[in-house]
């Protein structure tokens, strides 16, 4: 059945891979399915057509013949569930894989994106130079607990799986702002994910799109 995912059809980062459909194409190419994208602009995504598939109206979606999905991490789950690649065999593993993909969606990307809203949306107000460190140091206090775990290990619970893939995707977001490298295991483990063959298709396949 072919798979078909929505993505911007000019990404605002200009193909830095930070836009969400690029943990979904991760996912693709991890489990080795091929794949299909319909790219959709800022106006397509409101209207009713996309919103038939995304109640709110955002990228990325996914289709496989009767099935329509939203929420990268819902996507992710069902992509692993079907398919050999990003979760374990043994049951409390591949539970404890699934934790982890919630902890990066619901703990540690929070206040990602509070810091990310704070720097391109906020910055010309008025309270924002007072604000700003506030914001950073809920980041750093995600992290260091974070880092405290990761420890020396490769990636959080053994083998890669579906929850490294949403941490480090999660993680690259604040590439640009230097926290990560505050925290030079968090870096090495973000640079492992990224060093994967899956990671570098995915990248190269949604940089072809935008870059330029
Ligand atoms: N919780 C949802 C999920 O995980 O699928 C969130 C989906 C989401 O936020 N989609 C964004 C979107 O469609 C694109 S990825 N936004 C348009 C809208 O809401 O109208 C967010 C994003 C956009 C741009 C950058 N960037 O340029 O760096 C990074 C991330």
């Amino acid at each position: 059945m072919t798979i078909t995912i929505t993505a911007f059809e000019r990404s605002p980062d200009g193909g830095q891979g930070l836009a969400r459909d690029t943990r979904v194409r991760w996912a693709l190419e991890e489990t080795d399915q091929v794949y299909e994208v319909r790219l959709v602009s800022f106006r397509a995504m409101k209207e009713p057509a996309h919103l038939a598939l995304h109640p709110f109206g955002q990228i990325p979606t996914y289709e496989e013949g009767d099935l329509v999905l939203f929420e990268t991490g819902a996507i992710v789950i069902h992509l692993a569930g079907r398919h050999a690649g990003l979760l374990p065999e043994d049951p409390n593993a591949r539970a404890r894989a699934i934790t982890w993909m919630f902890a990066a969606l619901s703990t540690v990307e929070p206040p990602i994106l509070e810091l990310a809203n704070a720097r391109i949306l906020e910055s010309d107000k008025p309270w924002s130079r007072e604000r700003m460190p506030v914001v950073a140091d809920r980041v750093r206090s995600r992290l260091s607990q974070l880092s405290a775990r990761v420890g020396d290990d490769d990636w959080l619970d053994g083998a890669f799986s579906a929850g490294d893939l949403m941490m480090v995707s999660v993680l690259l977001r604040l590439r640009s702002s230097g926290i990560l490298d505050e925290f030079p295991n968090l870096a090495a483990y973000v640079a492992r994910g990224e060093s994967r063959p899956a990671y570098k298709r995915a990248f190269a396949a949604q940089w072809a799109i935008n870059a330029g």
